[in-house]
Order: C-alpha cells, then structure tokens, then sequence
C-alpha cells in the first residue's frame, strides 16, 4: 500500500467511526401526548373502584337523599380488607365514593350533617376517607376520590350556594388525606331528590352550572399531580368509554376534540385526529350494579368474564377500575373476593412469561440504522427503550425468530405514547409450517393492545404496520401462551317455561342442575330443552372440557313463575310478545305514534299473588326507549287498577340491567307498566323482558 492509499484507507476508517459515533435523533412527538400525570396513570392499568353509601342499606342503586345517616352502620367495617383484597388481586390503586349522589359524606365534614359524624359507626367519630387513605398507604396503593356534583340531600342544589359547598367539599378532601391520585366527577344528574326536604326534581345545566374550569383550577392547585375525570360538562384529564359493561372500542385513540358532551361513538373509540389527550378508563362492577345488593350474590363476575373485561379495557388501551359493592357490614363479599383472585391468577399465569424476551428480533427500517432503535429494543422488556424507523416511513415490519417452534395464543404491543399514538393498523402473522398465516389484523394499539387467538406452533411471528400517522415507534412487544379458560354457559327461560343453555363452544360438554345445587360431571347432561313445568325454577349450569378435564365456572339463574300463559293484551303486533319470550336479546319499541306515558298491559292467564316486578330495558347499544320513571299498576279484571309501585330505574342509563321492584302481596290476573319518561326524554318506551316476582 502506497502513501496515498494508507492516507485514504484511514480517512475512510475515521468516517466510519465518526458516523457509527454520531447521534441519531429520537423521533419528534407526533400530536398531542400524555402529559406526566396522564402518563403516571396509564401506568398504573388496574385499579379499584368502592362503592359504600346509606343505600347500600337501602337496597338500591341511587339514594335519595333522605335516608336517615343512623342506618349507616357497617358493624364489621374492616378497610384494611379493602386494601388488601385490591393488592392481593394485583390493583395500584382505589377510589372511595366519599360522597355518592345520596349527599352522604363517608368523612365529617365541616360543611353539613349528613356525614359520618350522625352514623353509629364509631359513635359518629369516624372518617372512612381517613381510613382508607392509611390502608392504602399500607398496602402500597394509591387513593382515588369520587365526590358526586349531583347531591340529592343539600337543600341549595341547583343554586350557586351548592357551588361553593361542593368546593368546600372537594377542598376538604384533596387537602386532608395525603396524595390523590384521581378524581371522580360522576356526570349522572337525574333531577329529583330530597333536597333538604323540598322533594322536587331540579334540572340544571351541567356544562354551565359547576363553572368546572375554576373547579379543575381548584383541583390542579391542591393536587398538581391529580387527573380529573369528568363524563359530562367540560373535557378533563380522562374520559369515559360510553358503558359500564367493561369494555372500550377495538379503536381506541387517546385523543378527543370535543370540548363539552362528546357523542357515545366517540367515548368509546375517541378521535384519530383530536387535538387533546384524553384516554379511556374502562369503568365497570364486579357485579351488575355498582352497590351491594343481596340478590345478586349470584351474579358477581367469574374469572373468564373478568378475562374478557381485561382484554377488552387494558388490552385495548384503556384502563381498568373495577368496582367493589361493599356490604351492609362493611366488607366485600367472600364470592367477590375469590373471582377478584382468581383472576389476578389467571393475569399472572397468561403474561408471565413472555416468549419474546428470548428470541431475536429483526425489523425491516430502523432509525438512522442505529441500535438506539433496533428490533431488539421492542423485545427487551424495557418500557423505555423503543424500536423506531426513519421519519417518513410509516409501515415496516418486525420479525421476531424464536430458538424452537412455539406455541402462543396471545400477542401485545405497546406504542412509545410519551412521543403521541401513531399506528392506525396492524396484521400479525405466524410462520406455521414454512408458510405464513395470519392470525389476526386490527387497527389502534397505544400504550397496550393485547389479541388473543387460537393457539399455534411457530417458528416465527411477523408484526406489520401496515398503516400509521407517523413512523411507528414500538417500546414492546409480547408473545404469551395463556392457559384456557372455559366459559360458562347463558340460561334462559323460554316463554313455554321449557329452559334453553347457551354453551359458549361447541366442543364442551354442559352439565346442569335444577335444584340449586352445584353442578359437577356426574350431573345431568344438557342435550336439548328441559321442560320445567309451570312454578319457579333453580337452574345451574357448567361447560366442561373432556379433554383437558377443565371446567367452566357455574352459571345460576333462578326463574319465577313461567309465563306460558301470558299474553301481552295493550297491543296486538305479532311482535309484542318478545318482551315475554325469555330471550334478553329481542325486543320490542312502543309504536312510534304512541306518546309517553304510556301503557303495557299483560294478561297473566290467571290470578297470580305478586310482590314485585322485573324490567329488563332493550338491550342493544344506545337503544332508545329506556324507560327511567314508572308506574305499576295490579288488576283483577282489567278494569280497575291499584297502583302498587312507582318511580325511577336509578342508573338504567348508563348500566341498563334488571330492574327489580318490590311491594306488598297483591293478588292479580293483570298487570300494567306505565312509562312515564325515558334516559333520552322523547317518547319512545322499549322493552326486552317483563317479568314478576312472587312469594
Ligand atoms: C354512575 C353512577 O350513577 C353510578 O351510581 C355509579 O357511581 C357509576 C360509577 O357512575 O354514573
């Protein structure tokens, strides 16, 4: 080598080293981004919501107002098993309803009486907010508070008196019990109330009537490191999904731009192009309502429900507050506690291990070639690494090879949300044979976005962006091979009272019960309609798997008088007696031309003796016609009438479940449910099911 060529070849090598050397610039944020607040609080995923009020003494969803503070008298109250419960269950965190819409205070207040200081609990020196804020801290768990705008007790509600007591309130309790770290605005405001004993509905206009901008001022002043969530009135740090039934849309942006109430379709997919963050919180009951209720000891969530409301809330990026209904005696029912651990079980033995961690990984871009934003920083586990391509190239592709073949069910991505939410679409793909499959092909991921599929060997998974805002940048991904879990199976009571069970598969086999008891494998087999005759039947039923000799968890229903002879007499649409024919999915809609209020006569066949009713609204997604204020009228003869029942379906709105409603015996051959008002006050009255309830 001459002169001029060592002079060259060492230029070339300084190059070389000079650009290995020099920097690559991380990506620029793209849009709106969390700020540290909302960032601190999507990593906390899963938390827990309690709901404890004078109601829960009362039986029902909503207090009024005026129930007297000395029936609030949980004997057994032990918060410490609150905090516990949560922790072992895997929770950051809880959120008290320091004051539910009865006005109630769960912390003597300087600002009213009816709080804690006139309940027996502790000789009226309790303070549940304080002592739930010193478990928590025990256990390692954040504090949460919901404080209702809505008070049904104080006598100025709807005036600007109520204003400055709520502020008063909400000072109370953001500067006395250490960190909080969310706040609670609840956006039900259903008109009446007690209301110091005036007894009257009040509307008031919830965009205006809070003045929320000088609220949340308030809030961000005594808690800076708070996020306030509001579904009504003025856009907070966080936003409702649109349901309580624990589930946000497969499209899941963080972003809205709405500035007061945003339409349902957009709380549960927010807004691709918004220009403010305000992510989902997926809110929903371990039971079907959000206070205790005895009668529903049967119907706490079983572990592959509270699966699918994982999947469908952090799995879709959003997060989790799953509530607790505490008892009359101050703790959480022991059936809520098992499904709330044996779920947390579940959690840990399906994302455990992630298979990707141990595997290789190649991308088809990376950023400025260089092992800042690698493949492999996708797979490292770190949630502050990230693999990202070059600005201007929004689809690439992501190879991960595994040393063996594997078998997985599950996959998880996660954007790097601290620089915005990118990806608008996604495909995976398995190498299953030498060919590649696709298992599945979906759209939003942001900060979590979890798919399930069937289980398949492979030797390698393919992550493609197929579509994206900007250019994707990936802080992880999992691969997991989760155990099955069976589902149970539905039961309903057709009309004939004949009983029908769903299975969820087709591969289990469902064993039954008719007589409350458990069913286990040497039970009956279900294989066609059981007829039951005409009383009340206990009907309890499991899937099994013979060959992993799994099952499901039981499903119970009971069912009261059938209702073969039953005819629906106020109308004579063939139609009309689907809201008798068992089936929760059909329906039936008033005529159009009908105003409320307005009448559904049934003809039970012959005199029954009743001592309530049931009402089950139309169940599809924001239907209309769900009806909030009643009357039920008894007859023996069609002719005159005994009001036995009236008034409202307390949160039928946002949770449009059962609705029970109990009164003195009554013999009756007629009944008659009068609609007086509905969520969306028009005139329309649907229904899915009526049913009665007897001794
Ligand atoms: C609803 C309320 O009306 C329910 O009672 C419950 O508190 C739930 C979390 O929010 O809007």
């Amino acid at each position: 080598m001459n002169f001029k060529d060592s002079i060259f070849s060492l230029f070339l090598m300084l190059a070389m080293f000079f650009s290995a050397c020099k920097e690559v610039t991380p990506p620029e944020p793209f849009g709106p981004v969390p700020n540290e607040n909302q960032m601190r609080w999507q990593e906390m995923e899963y938390y827990g919501f309690i709901h404890f009020s004078v109601n829960t003494y009362t039986d029902m969803s909503w207090g009024f107002g005026d129930e007297d503070p000395s029936i609030f008298d949980p004997k057994e109250l032990d918060v410490r098993q609150w905090a516990r419960i949560a922790k072992e269950a895997g929770m950051t965190g809880l959120i008290l309803t320091a004051k539910h819409h009865s006005g109630f205070c769960l912390w003597p207040s300087e600002y009213t009486d009816y709080d804690m200081t006139a309940s027996p609990y502790k000789d009226g020196k309790g303070d549940i907010v304080r002592e739930l804020a010193e478990a928590c801290e025990e256990y390692g768990l954040k504090l949460g508070i919901y404080l209702s705008p809505w008070d049904r007790n104080f006598a100025d509600y709807g005036k600007p008196e109520y204003i400055t007591y709520f502020r008063n309130q909400l000072t109370e309790l953001l500067t006395n019990y250490g960190e909080i770290f969310e706040i609670w605005f609840d956006g039900a405001h259903g008109g009446s109330g007690y209301y110091g004993g005036a007894n009257e509905t009040r509307t008031i206009d919830r965009s205006t009537y809070y003045d929320w901008g000088n609220t949340y001022k308030l809030v961000r002043e005594l808690q800076p490191n708070i996020v306030i969530w509001n579904d009504g009135g003025k856009r907070a740090d966080l936003r409702w999904v649109g349901t309580e039934s624990g589930y946000v849309g497969e499209s899941n942006w963080s972003l809205l731009d709405s500035l007061g109430d945003v339409p349902e379709d957009m709380l549960r997919h927010g807004v691709e192009n918004g220009n403010a963050w305000v992510p989902g919180e997926v809110n929903t009951s371990i039971r079907p309502e959000w206070f205790y209720h005895k009668r529903e000891d049967t119907k706490v969530k079983t572990l592959p429900q509270l699966m699918d409301t994982y999947n469908n809330s952090i799995g879709r990026n959003g997060t989790l507050l799953l509530n607790f209904a505490i008892m009359p005696n101050g703790l959480i029912h022991e059936t809520d506690e098992k499904n709330v651990l044996d779920f947390a079980q579940a959690v840990k033995e399906a994302f455990d291990e992630d298979l990707a961690l141990n595997a290789s990984a190649e991308a088809s871009n990376v950023r400025g070639g260089s092992s800042t934003y690698d493949a492999s920083k996708a797979i490292d586990g770190d949630k502050d690494t990230y693999w990202a391509t070059d600005d201007g190239v929004n689809t690439a592709s992501l190879t991960i090879t595994f040393d063996e073949p594997t078998t997985f069910n599950r996959f998880m991505a996660q954007e790097y949300i601290q620089l915005g939410q990118r990806v608008k679409a996604f495909t995976i793909e398995a190498m299953v044979d030498g060919e590649w499959k696709e298992l599945d092909s979906q759209t939003t991921i942001g900060y979590k976005r979890i798919l399930q599929f069937p289980t398949v060997e492979a030797t390698q998974l393919r992550f493609t962006i197929t579509d994206s805002k900007s250019n994707p940048v990936i802080s992880n991904i999992g691969v997991f091979d989760a155990p099955q879990i069976l589902t149970s199976p539905g039961i309903i009571r057709e009309q004939s009272g004949d009983i029908r069970i769903i299975p969820a598969d087709d591969e289990s086999v469902i064993y039954y019960t008719l007589d409350g008891s458990e069913p286990t494998t040497d039970s009956e087999i279900y294989s066609g309609q059981i007829p039951t005759g005409d009383g009340k039947v206990e009907v309890a039923a499991m899937a099994f798997d013979p060959d992993t000799q799994k099952s499901s968890p039981v499903t119970a229903e009971s069912f009261d008088i059938s209702r073969k002879d039953w005819k629906v007499i106020s109308d004579s649409d063939s139609k009309v007696a689907q809201v008798i024919d068992g089936d929760p999915n059909s329906y039936w809609h008033q005529p159009e031309d009908k105003k409320l209020p307005v009448d559904l006569v049934i003809d039970l066949g012959k005199e029954e003796e009743l001592t309530g009713f049931r009402y089950l609204p139309d169940q599809r997604l924001w239907s209309s016609g769900i009806i909030t204020d009643y009357e039920f009228y008894v007859s023996l003869d069609n002719k005159t009438w005994k009001k036995v029942s009236q008034g409202e379906f307390s949160n039928i709105n946002n949770n449009p479940l059962w609705q029970s409603k109990g009164f003195a015996l009554q013999k009756a051959r007629y009944i008659k449910l009068k609609a007086l008002k509905n969520t969306k006050n028009d005139n329309s009255a649907g229904y899915a099911e009526i049913d009665v309830i007897t001794p």
